[in-house]
């Protein structure tokens, strides 16, 4: 059995977990949000960063880490393309993603209006968000449209570079942003399409259950679900700061 540490709310929990669903592999959870791992989390994610991936005596974080070893070591679907040059460019849309995506959309506006007030009771930084929306976006946006194609995915068949992409478009409308279809057709098509995939559609039921149940319910819905749960878990009650200059 595997085990994801990490919230489903996380776009790169997100990521890892539809990728064990694409592969048909057996996982646990224990759904935690960032900033509240305990100690043996740090050792786990010397980063202090979700998620973190548990295979009986091995453990490796990072998300991208993470799926090019279930790749490696589980067979099945294949994650990425075939051939040099379009595993290159998979790779190369997935990194893009994770940083350049993350910046824009999760520590630039999910962070700001999402995580700031819930945990830690603060104002989003106003006149960041407003200059994420204005610059960031428009040209983060001008890019995947000329990545995409007009229809399917990136390589042909759901993959990792397309679920790696989708992934920050959930974050973006829990923030209260979604890609106007008018300007950016292909990523506004691509997302959605992405989205409506039964891989994405099972975790963000889920996610859902996460977000609205009670504290005290949320274990007990999230089981009654069908989500596999740790027994144990690598979550304190009071968050930490995390290593990223904010
Ligand atoms: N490159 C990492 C990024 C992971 C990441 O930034 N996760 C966020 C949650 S969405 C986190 O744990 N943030 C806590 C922090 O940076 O302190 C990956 O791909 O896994």
């Amino acid at each position: 059995m595997l085990t994801v540490i990490g919230s489903f709310v996380s776009p790169y929990v997100r990521k890892v977990l539809a990728c064990l669903e694409l592969k048909g592999l057996d996982y646990e959870v224990d759904p935690i949000t960032p900033f509240y791992g305990n100690d043996e989390f740090t050792r786990l994610s010397p980063l202090r960063r979700i998620p973190v991936l548990i295979d009986g005596d091995f453990h490796c974080s990072d998300s991208s880490v993470v799926c090019a070893y279930l790749d490696e070591a589980y067979g099945g679907y294949p994650l990425l393309p075939e051939g040099p040059r379009d595993r290159a460019k998979a790779r190369w849309l997935e990194e893009f993603a994770d940083t350049r995506l993350g910046d824009v959309f999760i520590w630039g506006l999910f962070y700001q209006k999402f995580v700031r007030p819930r945990v830690w009771e603060e104002e989003p930084d106003h006149a960041r968000v407003d200059r994420v929306l204005a610059e960031d976006v428009p040209c983060v946006l001008d890019y995947l449209e000329g990545e995409l194609p007009a229809e399917g995915y990136a390589f042909g068949q759901l993959g990792l570079a397309d679920l790696a992409i989708a992934t920050f478009f959930v974050n973006a409308r829990y923030a209260g942003f979604d890609v106007d279809a008018a300007r950016w057709p292909r990523v506004a098509g691509f997302v959605a399409a992405v989205i409506a995939e039964p891989v994405m559609q099972k975790l963000l039921g889920f996610e859902a259950i996460q977000l609205n149940a009670s504290i005290k319910g949320r274990r007990q819905a999230l089981m009654d679900a069908g989500v596999r749960l740790t027994a144990e878990s690598w979550g304190l009650k009071e968050p930490r700061r995390g290593m990223m200059a904010l």
